[in-house]
């Protein structure tokens, strides 16, 4: 391991990689030979469908090598690093694996990113070129990444999914096919990235500034991949649908787009989870799973007791995971959707946790099931790191094949989050029940978990403080009956000054925050509460704000 990326990157100890190795987890292949492999089993099926276009898995492998290659000629070196920002579309999946078959690294943007977090992570990675739609909803994404080129000399290459400017490359003729793909097959074959090296960078919730990014290697991915499809019970008769922004763990590798593919089913790629238009593709592809966060469930359950549709009568199993799923929502999914409810409680950082389809009503409506590896190493412990009974909540640690030992770059935060001997501390609290199911209750990082969007109270604080009239401010959840939990803003101002919401939000807008980031209440206080160690005391806050809520008859 000598490339650039390994170097910053913290490996597995030896010993634990040939253990991993000798039982099967790592099977020392990179994730693009196993697409080859559904493509040589099953090349007529149909892989990947957005919209009216339909590509079988030989077409799917034939457009990954042929844009593997013109990745390649363009000027890419195996070990360089992509920033991907793309909506749900069949550009975003063969784009990813023809990444992993010429051992580019993509780094998993958000569609929602703007400016301050892309420059950000683009030095971070030093990445040479960056993927953007042209135009979403009115936002220009060609023209933001022709200003992070501007401001970034390293990134070099703009690829636009749609029309592109003269200097920039049209993302759609790297992703086209070619007649014969043999020669390019071969010579990627003879070229394939080490399966211990980086196969793409997933971006962490983040709990102290800004995101970190998580390696994950060839070995590691695909172990994850493959251990998520075991419990959701993945085959070739599977239809997925993907609506979360596919750039997400969850919907690309637990088991998602790339479960699937390695299975042989079918993925249907949609930009939103908007219940009218989800119900009409479940319904026109016959879909039998699909992976939701608790706000989206809650959606599609109330869409479904409003209308009474027979459209979601193929849909077998719907995950949900990536916030708390209250128990009261858990017990409408069957009832109303029709489909098995799977609780998954994961990171990207590795372990993920779900309930089993066959598990007692009881497990599957209140808790987040359990690791979906017997590799998997899970301790509940207290302050003092000692382990604790089952029953009693504390703070999860974990390692496992496929949760990497630290952050890319990054020895503050893995001096934080990680310990000496690879325990990862997710900052969950977590009761073990003693039948092994695992029940989130609540959590000890400084984070606000939007509908499943994870923001870093201090990166919001540290912007809010560029306001020359805040003396003091507090970034905490806000309870919200949709999403779970808002960004709510607290502050102390200068004597006689006056800080207004909608100038913080103005401000954060300006600086080109990603809007799930964006404080939706302020309360503007004389003081703030502290603790004994004289740190603000958000506890305290957060009670604040119930009292304020339910005084204000909001429940
Ligand atoms: C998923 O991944 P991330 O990296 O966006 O966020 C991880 C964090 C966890 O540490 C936990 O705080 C929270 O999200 N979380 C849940 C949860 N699932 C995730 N909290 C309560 N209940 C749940 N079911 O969010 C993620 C990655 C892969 C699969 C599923 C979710």
């Amino acid at each position: 391991m000598t490339s650039h990326t390994s170097e910053g990157t913290i490996a597995w100890p030896a010993d634990l990689a040939a253990e991993f190795r000798a039982k099967g987890y790592w099977e020392d292949r990179p994730l693009g030979a196993y697409i080859l492999d559904t493509a040589d089993r099953l090349p007529e099926k149909t892989a990947v469908v957005d919209g009216d276009l339909r590509l079988t898995y030989a077409e799917l492998a034939n457009r990954m090598d042929a844009a593997a290659e013109r990745l390649l000629q363009l000027g890419l070196k195996p070990d360089d690093r992509i920033m991907v920002q793309l909506p749900n579309g069949w550009q975003f999946t063969v784009l990813t694996l023809a990444c992993f078959r010429a051992g580019i690294i993509p780094v998993m943007a958000l569609p929602a990113h703007r400016q301050y977090e892309l420059s950000f992570l683009t030095e971070l990675s030093e990445a040479r070129a960056i993927a953007v739609p042209d135009v979403i909803k009115d936002f220009d994404h060609q023209a933001m990444a022709e200003e992070l080129a501007v401001s970034i000399p390293a990134l070099e290459i703009i690829l636009v999914s749609g029309t592109a400017k003269p200097l920039n490359v049209r993302l759609e003729e790297i992703l086209a096919p070619v007649k014969d793909v043999s020669a390019a097959r071969a010579r990627l074959d003879a070229t394939a990235p080490s399966p211990d090296s980086p196969a793409l960078f997933l971006l962490s919730g983040g709990t102290t500034g800004l995101p970190k990014l998580i390696t994950r290697t060839h070995n590691d991915y695909a172990y994850n991949i493959k251990a998520c499809s075991i419990p959701t019970g993945v085959t070739e008769d599977t239809v997925y649908l993907g609506t979360l922004p596919a750039s997400h763990n969850f919907p690309l590798a637990c088991p998602g787009i790339l479960g699937i593919l390695f299975a042989g089913g079918r993925t249907i790629m949609l930009p939103s989870p908007e219940p009218r238009k989800a119900f009409a593709a479940i319904e026109r592809e016959g879909v039998t799973l699909s992976t939701a966060v608790p706000a989206v469930a809650q959606r599609w359950i109330e869409y479904q007791q409003e209308a009474g549709t027979s459209q979601l009568a193929t849909l077998e199993v719907l995950q949900v995971g990536g916030s708390r799923l209250p128990d009261e929502i858990a017990r409408k999914v069957k009832p109303v959707l029709g489909a098995t409810l799977q609780q998954v409680f994961g990171m990207a950082e590795g372990l993920i946790n779900t309930t089993r389809l066959d598990d007692p009503e009881d497990v599957i409506c209140t808790t987040q099931g359990r690791p979906v590896s017997e590799a998997d190493e899970v301790r509940i412990v207290d302050e003092f790191g000692e382990d604790l009974p089952d029953g009693v909540p504390g703070s999860i640690l974990t390692r496992g094949p496929y949760t990497p030992r630290g952050y890319y770059r990054a020895p503050e935060a893995n001096a934080r989050a990680f310990t000496p001997d690879g325990w990862y501390a997710s900052g969950d609290i977590v009761e073990r029940r003693p039948d092994g199911n695992l029940i989130v209750q609540g959590r000890d990082k400084d984070m606000i978990n939007r509908g499943g969007e994870k923001i870093s109270a201090e990166e919001i604080e540290s912007l809010v403080y560029r306001i020359e009239d805040v003396t003091m401010a507090a970034a905490i959840a806000m309870p919200d009956q949709v999403l779970g939990e808002r960004l709510c803003l607290y502050i102390t101002v200068k004597p006689g000054r006056e800080v207004t919401l909608e100038q913080i939000q103005d401000l954060l807008r300006r600086t080109g925050v990603a809007a799930f980031k964006i404080p939706e209440h302020l309360v503007v206080v004389d003081e703030l509460p502290t603790t004994k160690v004289g740190k603000i005391n958000k506890k305290d806050l957060r009670a604040d704000i119930a009292e304020r809520l339910a005084a204000a008859g909001v429940h």
